[in-house]
C-alpha cells in the first residue's frame, strides 16, 4: 500500500458535518485503510473574500488504488455530499477533496497533478499535515519543516 495525504475543505452547509461525512466515506473506500486524520481547523478563505470561512483537515489514507482511481473515488464522495462545480475559481463549496501527496510520486496528468500544486504555501494544508507526519518531505526534497517556517499560522484556528 502507498500512503496518500488528502486535503479536506468545506465552507458551506455545515462544514464540520461535511468533513465528518467525508472521513467516514474515506474510511469505507475499497482497497484502502484510513490511517489517521488531523484536527479540524477554521481558516480564512483563500481566493474571493466574500465567502464564509472554511473548515479544513488532512487525512492519511493507505491505499492500493491507483492515483486516478483514488481521484475518481474522491470526486464521487464530493458529488454525494452535494458538491456543485461552479465557474468561479476558488469559490465556496460543500466539500473539496484534494490529493496532496501520493507516496513520493510526481504526477502530471491532465486530471491530476501531485503533489498538489499549491499545498506548499497553504497554512490550512501544512499545519494539519504536520500533525500526521512531522518529519515528512516532498518528492523534491523540501521538508515540511522548511515549508512551515515560510508559512505563518495566520488566519488559522485549531478547533
Ligand atoms: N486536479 C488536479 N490535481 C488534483 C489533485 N492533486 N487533487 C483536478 C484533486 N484534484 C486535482 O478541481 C478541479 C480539477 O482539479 C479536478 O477536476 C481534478 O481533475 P475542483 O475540485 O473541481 O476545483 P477547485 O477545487 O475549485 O479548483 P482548485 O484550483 O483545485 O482549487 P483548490 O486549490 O482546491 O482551492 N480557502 C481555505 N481557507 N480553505 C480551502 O480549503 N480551498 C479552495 C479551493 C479555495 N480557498 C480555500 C480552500
Ligand atoms: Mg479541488
Amino acid at each position: 500500500m502507498e500512503r496518500a495525504y488528502i486535503g479536506l475543505g468545506s465552507n458551506l452547509a455545515e462544514p464540520l458535518q461535511q468533513l465528518r461525512g467525508a472521513l467516514a466515506a474515506l474510511a469505507s473506500l475499497p482497497q484502502s485503510r484510513l490511517f489517521a486524520s488531523s484536527s479540524f481547523y477554521a481558516s480564512d478563505p483563500l481566493g474571493p473574500a466574500d465567502q464564509p470561512r472554511y473548515v479544513n483537515a488532512v487525512a492519511a489514507l493507505d491505499t492500493d488504488l491507483a492515483p486516478l482511481a483514488l481521484l475518481d473515488a474522491l470526486q464521487a464522495i464530493e458529488l454525494q455530499q452535494g458538491r456543485e462545480r461552479k465557474a468561479e475559481r476558488w469559490g465556496p463549496r460543500t466539500l473539496d477533496l484534494d490529493i496532496l501527496l501520493f507516496g513520493q510520486r510526481c504526477l502530471n496528468e491532465p486530471r491530476l497533478t501531485v503533489p498538489h500544486y499549491h499545498m506548499h504555501a497553504r497554512p490550512f494544508v501544512l499545519y494539519p499535515l504536520a500533525e500526521l507526519a512531522p518529519g515528512l518531505h516532498l518528492p523534491d526534497g523540501r521538508t515540511l519543516d522548511e515549508l512551515l517556517a515560510a508559512c505563518p499560522f495566520q488566519g488559522l484556528e485549531r478547533l
